[in-house]
């Protein structure tokens, strides 16, 4: 017998909303859809990361002095051929590449699009057979089509976002993106190899019972920080407290539980890590959209994310991510014991 239901594919999904957007001539729908021809691409190399002899350092450091392992680079070079191919994209703000790659083609030159991406974040966790993520922001260029994109096409503030998303290659693979109108998520049914709605309208639970944060840097937290990590540990009932504490050191996959079970994600500036750890262009922006179009709040403790002015292409900022409520009170408590 026939299966009684009807699945709602990516693409199906994609046409259906283009309504929405009267102006949108289709090129969103087409970067989306190369960015995830990549994604499956990197899925299949991710799966198989335990079979073929990929795993190791590719000897190279990345600009941040961290190692690169050889699907970092694999990864970053799929998502620049498929989005140089596309003729929608004119530049991209990788993590893997120091600078901006401008795409200098007859065709790309025209495009009106930008993209900052990490192609494969806490790819430490590959070997271990950890969910690591791609992230991603969108954002319409400032130059004028007909040249490659320059760097000022990617120093937006995170408010100017018109896409972002992330894809999570877990213990299934899923993309989660948000184009300013709520936030959707569609499974990879790896059988066919077509991204399936299998979480519409995703929201952040009103408010959550995780906390998420590396406590191995607690010696170089700040005290405000040490003293939120307490206030999570301390019991109470109406609150649902203590939290449970969560932490796989795999961004994506760290928000994702949390925007499902209800959690907040930290990253704060320590002693090691002045101005944190995470990219404000391409790991705490599109984070920052997504979790304000399902109904969250992202803050570098003060400001807004998505309201910081970027300065640098791998501009690092702290990052407080979750249901309001609970971003809220780690401000409150950033602002008491301010040093
Ligand atoms: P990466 O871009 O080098 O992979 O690092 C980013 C990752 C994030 O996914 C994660 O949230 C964080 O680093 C974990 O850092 P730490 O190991 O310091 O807790
Ligand atoms: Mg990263």
């Amino acid at each position: 017998m026939a299966a009684n239901y009807k699945i709602k594919t990516l693409t199906e999904f994609i046409i259906e909303r283009q309504s929405e957007y009267p102006h949108a001539k289709g090129a969103l729908t087409r970067l989306l859809n190369d960015i995830t021809t990549a994604a499956k691409i990197v899925n299949r190399e991710i799966n198989a990361a335990g079979l073929v002899d990929i795993l190791g350092y590719e000897g190279k450091k990345n600009i941040q002095g961290e190692s690169q392992k050889k699907l970092d680079v694999f990864a970053n070079e799929q998502f620049i051929a498929a989005l140089k191919g596309g003729a929608e994209c004119c530049a991209i703000a990788s993590e893997e590449n120091e600078k901006i790659i401008s795409f200098e083609n007859e065709f790309s030159e025209m495009g009106k699009y930008v993209i900052a991406i990490d192609p494969l974040d806490g790819s430490s966790n590959i070997e271990a057979n950890v969910s690591i993520g791609t992230v991603f922001s969108i954002y319409r260029r400032k130059t004028d089509a007909g040249e490659g994109g320059k760097v000022e096409d990617l120093l937006q503030p995170g408010i100017n976002q018109v896409a972002a998303g992330y894809i999570i290659y877990g213990s299934s693979t899923m993309l989660v993106y948000t184009t300013g109108k709520g936030v959707n998520g569609f499974t990879l049914d790896p059988s066919v190899g077509i991204f399936c709605l299998s979480h519409p309208d995703m929201m952040f639970p009103e408010t959550g019972s995780i906390y998420s944060i590396n406590e191995g840097n607690y010696i170089y937290l700040d005290e405000c920080i040490k003293q939120y990590i307490k206030y999570c540990q301390k019991e109470d009932k109406k609150t649902k407290r203590p939290y449970t504490s969560r932490y796989i050191g795999s961004l994506v996959a760290d928000f994702h539980r949390n925007l499902i079970r209800g959690g907040v994600f930290m990253y704060p500036k320590t002693k090691k890590a002045p101005s944190g750890k995470l990219r404000l262009l391409y790991e705490c922006n599109p984070i920052a959209f997504i979790a304000e179009q399902a109904g969250g709040k992202a803050s570098d403790g003060f400001n807004r994310i998505m309201e910081v002015e970027p300065e640098a292409l791998h501009q690092r900022s702290p990052l407080f991510t979750g249901p309001i409520s609970m971003v809220e009170k780690i401000e409150e408590f950033i602002r008491k014991y301010k040093e």
